[in-house]
């Protein structure tokens, strides 16, 4: 079954928006497979946005990764990358549909509350950097109910 690896970023857990973000993965029926709350440094910020080492707003975003501590979790089930995504609206909060939770509870894009891998092949990596221990392995009782 696919997984993704989600974070709730600092303002996130600083807002008080966990159980809120939890509740809807929860809800929408996905199986939540790790769940940490940690801090990062600077190094481990770098290595998980090394694909935007190039952009001007690189250094201010981890700032703002390393600036309290995140949320990190792995979810799974059918389409979890793609439906993440679509839980959580677009990058940008003034694009991102009302209903998403940047739509609802972001304004800036430098304080966007949540990450969610973008494709398989990135939440494994990702999933591999976060989550080096392993996950737990159970299974939940509910999928006839969520899947036919
Ligand atoms: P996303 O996959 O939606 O998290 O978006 P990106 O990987 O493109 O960007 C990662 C983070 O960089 C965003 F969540 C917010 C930040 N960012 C900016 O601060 N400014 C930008 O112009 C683009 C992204």
């Amino acid at each position: 079954m696919e997984q993704t690896f989600i974070m709730i970023k600092p303002d996130g857990v600083q807002r008080g928006l966990v159980g809120e973000i939890i509740g809807r993965f929860e809800k929408k029926g996905f199986s939540l497979k790790g769940l940490k709350l940690i801090n990062v440094d600077r190094p481990f910020a770098e290595k998980h946005y090394a694909d935007l080492s190039a952009k001007p707003f690189f250094s201010g975003l981890v700032d703002y990764i390393i600036s309290g501590p995140v949320v990190a979790m792995v979810w799974e089930g059918k389409n979890v990358v793609t439906t993440g995504r679509k839980i959580i609206g677009a990058t940008n909060p003034a694009e991102s549909a009302p209903g998403t939770i940047r739509g609802d509870y972001a304004i800036d894009i430098g304080r966007n509350v949540i990450h969610g891998s973008d494709s398989v092949e990135s939440a494994r990596k990702e999933i591999a950097l976060w989550f080096p221990e392993g996950i737990v392995q159970w299974q939940s009782s509910v999928h006839p109910w969520i899947y036919e």
